[in-house]
Order: structure tokens, then C-alpha cells, then sequence
């Protein structure tokens, strides 16, 4: 254990979370959050008084070249299976996810904390042979506030999809309710079909749909009385997941019923967006609690 940073309103420290890979561990007054430093991906936030907001697999591998399985994974620089990759041979979601992160500050205040993270690399893959640098800013208080900063360092002009993959702790999918999803049409990725706007009555899965909406969600938890709220900026839809039952099964790093413990609204650019050579483009979600 390794001590980054301490005052009067709480700690920062790094801790072991597998071979080579390391998280940081926020104690404070007013919040309670983890970090994988692999991935640069949020694990944990549970603000005092509140249960998880996040759900992270107790079967999750902390293994190099392995996503972790919960939390905020970063889908980056695409999302799913790349459209040039037909056999998805490269795999679902890019390689930001799977990539050491750097820490480069923190800032502990009254109200809460804040991690500066960064990372960067060039020719990552064949299907995306840019330089590139990510920059996460990550405040955890009584909201959650995300922001990731893509920078392409090339002298071509670049296109990513991504998301912000967001796992939410939820009672049970069958008492989630997230009106605002139901005014928007969707991809449904199991069909394959574009669908208009219909009712959504729980999000017990299988359920993975592409909706056609950046509004602000709130998620409501009926049994455990509480209601995630989120609002982004520059993304364009939002992905709603669960495997269900079968699915889940046969995902080795979800724990057993781990599928009814979770759903992921994910604020996410599924078409390519363009990463002008030598820019910069953000996105942003702000998550709060009320219960
Ligand atoms: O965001 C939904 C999704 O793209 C699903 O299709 C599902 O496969 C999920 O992400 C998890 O993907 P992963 O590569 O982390 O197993």
C-alpha cells in the first residue's frame, strides 16, 4: 500500500489489484470510490449513506490484456465490434480499456476528490494506426463527475466510436424503470432491427439496444427506493444491457446472478465521429443520487 495523498477531509492510496495491476483507493469523509489504474477504469463510488452506484463482478478478472468486468469500463476508440472487423477478430470495444493508465494528479477538497488519469500510445491496432492521448478527469462527492478528452496526435484525421460503459447496482432488473428511454426509437441488437419508441417496463435482460437519445435518465430503483440519475455531453445515444440469465451464464467473469444485480446505461457515440488531426474532442456524464 502506498500512500498518494492525505489532509484533514481524507486519503488517497494505491493498492495491489492482481499481478502488475493497481487501483486507487479513495477514503473521505464524504465518499468511498476505487480506480483501476488498468483501464483507467472506475470501479467503485458509494457516496456516505448510499449503497454502490456501480456493480463490479465478484468473478471479475484482474488480468492483463482482460477487461475488467464492472464499474465504468472505457469502450474506446470503438465501440462493440469495429465495422471493418467482420469476424470481430479484434475484439469488442477497443483497446483503452485494457491499456496501464497513468495518474497524474489528485485533489482532495472539503466536498469530495479528484483524479486526473492519462494515457498514450500510437498504432494500437491495425484498425485504428493513430497516436493518440486519453485524459480522464474523475471527481467522486455526492455526484460523480466524468470527463475523457481524446486527443488525436497524428497528422491524419481519425474517427472513433466509444462509451462510457456504465454498470449500475440496481435491486433487481426487474424493478428499474427508465422513462425517459421509452420517447425514443432504438437499434435492438438482438433482432437487429431498428424499432419505433415503445414501453420499457423493467430491464430484466436479454436487453441490448442502441437508443436514439442523449436526454437525461433517470434510473429508478422501486424497491430500493432510489433514483441514479445521469446527464452527459457530446454523446449521442445511450446503451442499455443486460445479458439475462442464459447469457450471463456463459460469461465467466460475471459472477453466479450476477445479471440480476446490474444494468448498463451507457453514454456512447456508436457512429464514427471525427478526430480531426492534432484536436481534441470530449465527453462528459455527471451521475447524482437520490434516495
Ligand atoms: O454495451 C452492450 C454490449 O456491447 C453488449 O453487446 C455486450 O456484449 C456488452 O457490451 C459487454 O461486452 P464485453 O466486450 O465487455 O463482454
Amino acid at each position: 500500500m502506498q500512500m498518494l495523498a492525505e489532509n484533514e477531509y481524507g486519503l488517497v492510496r494505491e493498492e495491489v489489484l492482481g499481478e502488475g495491476l493497481s487501483a486507487i483507493v479513495i477514503e473521505h469523509a464524504k465518499v468511498n470510490a476505487k480506480v483501476s489504474l488498468y483501464g483507467g477504469q472506475v470501479l467503485t463510488w458509494q457516496p456516505k449513506g448510499e449503497k454502490e452506484v456501480f456493480w463490479l463482478s465478484k468473478d471479475s478478472l484482474y488480468e492483463q490484456s482482460k477487461a475488467i468486468r464492472g464499474g465504468i469500463p472505457l469502450c474506446w476508440p470503438w465501440f462493440g465490434a469495429h465495422t471493418d472487423d467482420l469476424d470481430n477478430k479484434e475484439g469488442n470495444h477497443g483497446f483503452a480499456r485494457t491499456q496501464l493508465w497513468q495518474l497524474d494528479h489528485v485533489t482532495i477538497s472539503e466536498l469530495g476528490v479528484e483524479i486526473n488519469l492519462s494515457w498514450q500510445g500510437e498504432s494500437m491496432s491495425k484498425l485504428w494506426p493513430f497516436s493518440c492521448q486519453l485524459k480522464q478527469v474523475l471527481y467522486f462527492g455526492d455526484s460523480f463527475k466524468q470527463s475523457l478528452t481524446m486527443t488525436n496526435l497524428s497528422q491524419s484525421d481519425a474517427y472513433y466510436t466509444g462509451a462510457l460503459h456504465s454498470y449500475f447496482s440496481v435491486s433487481s432488473p426487474e424493478h428499474i424503470k427508465v422513462e425517459a428511454l421509452e420517447s425514443a426509437s432504438f437499434d435492438d441488437k438482438l433482432s437487429g432491427k431498428l424499432c419505433d419508441p415503445q414501453p420499457l417496463n423493467n430491464a430484466v435482460g436479454p436487453i441490448d439496444r442502441i437508443y436514439y437519445t442523449n436526454a437525461a435518465m433517470d434510473i429508478v430503483d422501486s424497491q430500493w427506493q432510489r433514483v441514479i440519475k445521469l446527464k452527459t455531453s457530446n454523446t449521442n445515444q445511450w446503451v442499455f444491457w443486460n445479458p439475462g440469465v442464459e447469457v450471463a451464464r456463459n460469461m465467466a467473469d460475471i459472477h453466479q446472478h450476477g445479471e440480476q444485480g446490474f444494468v448498463c446505461l451507457e453514454a456512447a457515440n456508436t457512429q464514427m465521429q471525427l478526430l480531426s488531426a492534432g484536436q481534441s474532442e470530449k465527453i462528459e456524464q455527471e451521475i447524482s443520487i437520490v434516495s
